[in-house]
């Protein structure tokens, strides 16, 4: 694995990624979402043993601050649809991907830098992290898919708010709204990250993959998440690690998956 702007390592089945770029608060640049794009549409879907990924930010002050500004002049109409089209289609493979994603955020998290970490499954997060849109300070709305998930982690009312007035969330109103899963010490982040995805691990890997896909069939406008769940059930039903499984919760012996 080869990227620019990304630091990997891989133990125990566990990928850690971290964004780089700690002179510039790890702001996303054009080479990081490349980056992204190549790890969670092709190098990450087919590293064997994969049993989840940890997205974090290099230094102690930022997990990402955004899009890099630095990049924003002279972006016209055409460009900024081109700019929000490719962001959509990374965040979305992130959000969609088969196996546990979890955001380790140690700071800051704002604009792209909080669509980011909404994109993952679960958000561990330091009592110094703070999210935010500040969009609107700079004329802008998010353009990585935050005014829809930021709905659905904390609901209209409070989504609208914090989009409008660039108000910053600080750790524990993130958790108190939904938005963070767990807070921890700072820089315990990654520890808590690896715990819940060492967790994870032993469990059925399909089974888990299709929680992924029917949990995110609900927010899905073509799909319907019951029929979606129905066929996602079937599939789980269709698995050696299904008759595992249950053989093992009978005999009263622990289950050994084998991610088929
Ligand atoms: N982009 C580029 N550089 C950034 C950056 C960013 N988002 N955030 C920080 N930096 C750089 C600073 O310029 C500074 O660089 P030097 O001056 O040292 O060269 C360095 O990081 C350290 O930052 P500060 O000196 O400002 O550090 P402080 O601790 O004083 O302040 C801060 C930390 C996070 C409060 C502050 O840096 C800040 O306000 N940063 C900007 C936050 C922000 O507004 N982020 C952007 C949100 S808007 C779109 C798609 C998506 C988006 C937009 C359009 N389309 C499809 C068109 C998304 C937009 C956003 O993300």
């Amino acid at each position: 694995m080869n990227y620019k702007n990304l630091l990997t390592n891989f133990e125990d089945g566990i990928l850690t990624v971290t964004i780089n770029r700690p002179k510039a608060l790890n702001a996303l640049n054009r080479q990081t979402l490349d980056d992204l794009r190549q790890l969670f549409e092709k190098d990450a879907l087919e590293l064997e043993g994969l049993s989840g990924i940890i997205l974090t930010g290099a230094g102690d002050k930022s997990f990402v601050a955004g899009a890099d500004i630095s990049e924003f002049t002279g972006l016209d109409a055409q460009g900024g649809l081109d700019m929000a089209q490719n962001g959509h289609d990374i965040f979305f493979s992130i959000e969609r991907f088969p196996k546990p994603v979890i955001a380790a955020v140690g700071g800051y998290a704002l604009g792209g830098g909080c669509e980011l970490a909404m994109s993952c499954h679960i958000r561990v997060v330091s009592n110094k992290a703070l999210f935010g849109q500040p969009e609107v300070n700079l004329g802008l709305i998010p353009g990585y898919g935050g005014t829809q998930r930021l709905i659905q982690y904390i609901g209209k009312g409070r989504a609208l708010e914090i989009l409008m007035t660039a108000d910053m969330i600080d750790a524990q109103k993130a958790l108190n709204w939904g938005l963070a899963n767990h807070v921890v010490p700072h820089g315990e982040e990654v520890k808590k990250a690896k715990e819940i995805l060492k967790k994870i691990g032993k469990k059925a890997p399909v089974a888990v993959s299709k929680a992924i896909a029917a949990v995110n069939a609900f927010f899905e406008s073509q799909k319907d998440g019951f029929e979606q769940e129905v066929i996602e059930f079937a599939q789980t039903v269709n698995t050696e690690d299904f008759k595992e499984g249950a053989s093992a919760f009978l005999e009263k012996r622990k289950a050994v998956f084998v991610g088929k």
